[in-house]
């Protein structure tokens, strides 16, 4: 098993232009601590709808894992559709995966597979951390597929028409949906110390819909 030792930032402070194999991502905004970075143009717009159009026919409703017994549950916090690709499933996604993973400076084989999800009016995602707590019973069993989850990347697949940011209410900041663009954090440091500051949601959609796409990755080689 390749497990990478963990390194923090994993994303270069002085980074403003990210050139990957296939695409040259920019850095519109950053912040320090907690790490986040909003990229522009992750994506095309054609790979969005792709990606869209690989999806619809395979969304189910979400599920969140419960913190006690770390099973998968329907909730009313999180109400959304989603379905996801395993990494490297088809030459397309390899592709992606692949610059998702450069862009986050982590290896690809740390990645869980693509997750899709879909929001319609009044679907949100309301705030969580997405590392597993230590102090969560539940926590374990996922801990065990390739250890604790360090990094995120959201990205947006479709122009949003109403709601439907991306809120980090410790820090006072919400994105707006922006097809192709895509939000980056970090929360694990090279000591395993979970950052709070990095509590998210996704705000209810008031118009329209929202589609993202979001690649979570691991401190070693995710187990699928
Ligand atoms: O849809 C979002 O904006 C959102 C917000 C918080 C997605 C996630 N978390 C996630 O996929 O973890
Ligand atoms: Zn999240």
């Amino acid at each position: 098993m390749t497990t990478a030792s963990i390194t923090f930032p994993r994303l270069p402070r002085t980074t403003r232009r990210i050139q990957t194999a296939d695409r040259e991502v920019f850095v519109s905004m950053r912040i320090e601590q907690p790490e986040v970075a909003l990229f522009d143009n992750l994506l095309s717009h054609e790979e969005c709808d792709t990606l869209i159009a690989l999806s619809r026919a395979k969304l189910k409703q979400s599920t969140i894992v419960d913190p006690q017994t770390g099973s998968e549950e329907v909730i009313q916090d999180r109400t959304s559709y989603g379905t996801y690709f395993l990494v490297n499933e088809t030459a397309f996604i390899a592709k992606l995966d692949a610059r998702i993973a450069a862009v986050m400076h982590w290896p690809i084989e740390n990645g869980e597979g693509l997750q899709i999800l879909n929001y319609k009016v009044g679907g949100e995602y309301k705030p969580h951390f997405d590392y597993f707590p230590a102090n969560n019973p539940g926590s374990a069993i996922h801990i065990a597929k390739g250890g604790q989850r360090v990094s995120t990347m959201i990205i947006y697949l479709n122009d949003v028409e109403g709601g439907g940011e991306t809120i980090f209410p410790p820090l006072g900041l919400a994105i707006t949906p922006k097809k192709g663009a895509a939000i980056y954090f970090e929360y694990v440091d090279d000591k395993g110390q979970v950052d709070e500051h990095t509590l998210h949601g996704g705000a209810p959609v008031t118009a329209g819909e929202k589609w993202i796409a979001t690649k979570w990755m691991r401190a070693g080689k995710y187990i699928a």
